[in-house]
């Protein structure tokens, strides 16, 4: 409630992370002087973490630009919007007059960003590029892919029903850090305690004992990059022990029989060698996992960015159909949003073209972030001569990092979306920055889908834009009106994305507007998930594919890798897998004083007992390297680690000459990418390999 005429209350969504948390913001002349979790917030219940609170940070920062920014040698001149829109609106006639082509890289934070997305695909349109490199192949691009192959569109997220669960098994996703992903799950750490309080479970595998292993029943360590060999075991375990019960979803099934032959042609042993969890683990997993009761197998991250992404979760969804736990309360579900992405966009193209060098699909209209340094720097018709960033940073972010950051450099015309001078965007000709944050409003168009309940929550921006500042969808809008205006097309009209998503809700069958969600601070709630299958399948048999033809090209893959790696003499390199900090978020949190407090997170973790191995010792300064790259870090040693495995977190790696960081500069850290391989990735979708990489380690 106020408390004096200029003090208010201001309820919002957090845009930051995909748990969409409710908070609640104490204004005073203009000023955030508090930010709090609501406490009747109907999915986050009061929880926040710390990375809201710098919400204020973000919008109050000084290194964060203001104006359109011109490149001039080695410094930077403000220039007029109208001048940054004609000036890149010419130059890209130039590029494309020439034998060279355009080409798009979108980050993260534009799918937390709903009226960017309105204006997007007329920009691409305009810009003239073929498919997008995006974060979404560093990223989530084997889920959506192995949905489209096994429920027929690739954005049928099988959502874990936390709340109705008794058996959570989480494997490479680490919540208690991240929040949740591809699982909109604000208050995880609630959730889990509930789910232990009515005799539930949560067990851990993930080759750190991370935080959300410590609030687990049980963890198991994994050999980083072979959980295709433990999803198979648990499969075959199932069928052995004779607990595969699909049950309601037996008539939904497509070539069922069939997965399950195909299972004898492995050996139990080769499984379990090769992914460090034994037989009796396994067999007892499955058990409980084939219990009958309401059970659930998720993956993320750790099993994503992997050579074998698409096969994993091709894998983890068989392993929910094989428990019955598919479209079940308790299990993995469909939520039913207002926006509703299955019903409104085509199933998702794949393969329609492909990359110029290596011969990558394109995979839902998307190209592999890994190819796109090569396909800057090497000549010959249809190589990259124009770039726009939006919302990303390829050089911290993708793999080979800093040979992105060298490629940037050979550009013809390089225009950036973003608000910092980064170490990406200080490569560019042109930065447009976006208003502040909170002068965005907010829906949650692509969460509610991934959402643990059927709910919208939209939010007022708090701030005008009197300041002359512009959000991203008025740039896009500026920029694409200016492209058209030279090819003498006609004018693109302005419409508020408010008034477009009106329009989109309007036409929901849920029947409600979105003037009436607007009302609901605390979220418009629809209820708990509920069954929607056989309707919603969009494969065009109309069943759940059990055995999708374009995955077997990997399962034979696999297997001839697996017996490579069964026959192999293990090596005495160390694997390098990645990690987050609930105080950060991917490259973009560390200008934040009150989040980069405390000690340098950027540090190396490794085992105690490897660590003595190598002659390091806790706080001493390591190299790790490979053919790829080398850094130097802190070493922190933990008995969390897996004996063998390194952690570094990505994001790091501010000390480059022109990024204007000046509070993450301090404490720059280094870049885990610079050791990533961009020539490998899941030849599937195309997603790059973020963990599980081969490194050495020396003491300095
Ligand atoms: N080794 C390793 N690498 C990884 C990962 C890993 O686990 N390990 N994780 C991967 C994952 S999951 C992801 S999603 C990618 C992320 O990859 P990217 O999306 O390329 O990187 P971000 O660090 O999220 O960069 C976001 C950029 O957008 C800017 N920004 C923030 N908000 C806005 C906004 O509202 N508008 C505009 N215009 N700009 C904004 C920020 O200043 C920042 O420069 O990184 C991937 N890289
Ligand atoms: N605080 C914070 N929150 C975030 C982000 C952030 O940067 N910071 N980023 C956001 C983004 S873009 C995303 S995509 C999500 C990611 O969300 P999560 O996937 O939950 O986050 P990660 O911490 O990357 O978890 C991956 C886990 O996989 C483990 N792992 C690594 N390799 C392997 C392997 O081979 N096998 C197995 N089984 N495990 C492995 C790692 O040790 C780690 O614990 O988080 C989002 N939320
Ligand atoms: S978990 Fe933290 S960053 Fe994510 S939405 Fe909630 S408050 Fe924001
Ligand atoms: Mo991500």
């Amino acid at each position: 409630m106020p408390e004096t005429s200029s003090e208010f209350i201001h309820a919002r969504t957090c845009h930051i992370c995909e748990a969409n948390c409710g908070v609640l913001m104490t204004v005073r002349d203009e000023q955030v002087v508090s930010v709090k979790g609501n406490p009747d917030h109907v999915l986050s219940e009061g929880f926040i973490c710390p990375k809201a609170t710098a919400i204020p940070d973000l919008q109050n920062d000084p290194d964060r630009l203001r104006t359109p920014m011109k490149r001039n040698g080695e410094s930077w001149e403000e220039i007029s919007w109208d001048q940054a829109f004609t000036e890149i609106a010419q130059k890209l006639e130039r590029v494309k007059t020439g034998p060279k082509v355009p080409a798009v890289y979108l980050g993260n934070p534009n799918a937390h960003n709903y009226s960017t997305n309105f204006y997007m695909r007329g920009f691409l349109k305009s810009w003239g590029s073929k498919g997008v490199y995006s974060a979404t192949t560093l990223d989530q691009i084997p889920h959506m892919i192995a949905q489209k192959w096994v429920y027929g569109h690739n954005a049928l997220y099988p959502v874990p029903d936390i709340d109705r669960t008794q058996l959570m098994v989480i494997v490479g996703g680490n919540p208690m850090a991240s929040n949740g992903s591809i699982w909109t799950v604000p208050n995880f750490r609630n959730r889990v305690k509930r789910l232990q309080e009515r005799g539930g479970k949560l067990v851990v595998i993930d080759p750190r004992r991370t935080e959300t292993a410590k609030v687990a029943d049980a963890h198991h360590f994994v050999r980083p990059g072979t959980d295709t060999a433990l999803f198979f075991a648990i499969l075959k375990s199932l069928k052995d022990q004779n607990l595969t019960k699909p049950g309601r979803l037996e008539s939904m099934l497509e070539n069922w029989p069939e997965l399950l032959t195909r299972l004898d042609g492995f050996k139990m042993d080769d499984l379990t060698s090769h992914c460090g969890i034994d037989k009796d683990t396994i067999d007892g997993l499955a058990a409980e996992l084939g219990s009958g009761q309401p059970a659930i197998m998720y993956g993320r991250l750790g099993v994503s960015v992997v050579r074998f992404g698409t096969l994993n979760h091709y894998l983890i969804n068989m392993i929910n159909v094989a428990t019955g736990n598919v479209d079940r309360e308790g299990g993995v579900m469909f939520p039913n949003s207002l926006f509703d992405p299955v019903e409104r966009s085509g199933t998702g193209s794949y393969g329609r073209y492909h990359t110029r060098l290596k011969g990558s699909p394109e995979v839902l209209g998307e190209l592999p972030a890994a190819e796109l340094a090569a396909e800057i720097t090497t000549s010959g018709d249809g190589q990259i001569g124009a770039l726009v960033t939006i919302a990303g940073n390829p050089v911290l972010s993708a793999p080979g990092g800093q040979h992105i950051g060298e490629a940037l450099k050979d550009l013809e015309l390089m225009v950036s979306l973003d608000m910092y001078i980064t170490e990406t965007t200080m490569h560019a000709d042109y930065i447009l920055p976006p208003c502040g944050p909170l002068q965005n409003d907010h829906y949650n168009l692509f969460f509610a889908p991934l959402s643990i309940r059927n709910y919208a929550a939209y939010s007022p921006a708090l701030f005008d834009k009197k300041d002359g500042s512009k959000a991203d969808w008025e740039i896009l809008h500026g920029l694409t009106s200016a492209m058209k205006e030279r090819s003498g097309d006609s004018s693109l009209p302005k419409i508020e994305p408010k008034n477009m998503l009106a329009e989109i809700i309007k036409a929901s069958p849920i029947g409600v507007t979105l003037d009436e969600i607007a009302k609901h601070e605390n979220g418009y709630d629809m209820g708990p998930l509920i069954p929607r299958l056989p309707e919603r399948l969009k494969t065009e048999h109309r069943k759940i594919e059990c055995m999708p033809k374009p995955v077997m090209p990997d399962w034979d893959a696999f297997e001839s890798h697996l017996s490579d790696a069964v026959s192999g003499a293990q090596n005495d390199n160390f694997l390098l897998i990645g990690r987050r900090h609930i105080r950060s978020n991917n490259s973009w949190l560390h200008n934040s004083r009150r989040l980069i407090k405390g000690k340098d997170r950027c540090t190396m973790m490794i085992h105690p007992d490897s660590a003595e191995a190598l002659g390091l010792s806790d706080g001493v300064m390591a190299k790790v390297f490979n053919t790829i790259g080398s850094v130097e870090l802190e070493t922190e040693l933990t008995e969390d680690m897996m004996p063998g495995v390194i952690s570094i977190p990505h994001g790091y790696g501010h000390g480059k000459k022109g990024v204007k960081l000046s509070i993450a500069s301090e404490r720059p850290g280094v870049s885990c990418n610079d050791l990533t391989d961009p020539g490998i990735i899941d030849k599937l979708s195309g997603n790059a390999v973020l963990n599980g990489v081969p490194v050495s380690v020396e003491r300095l």
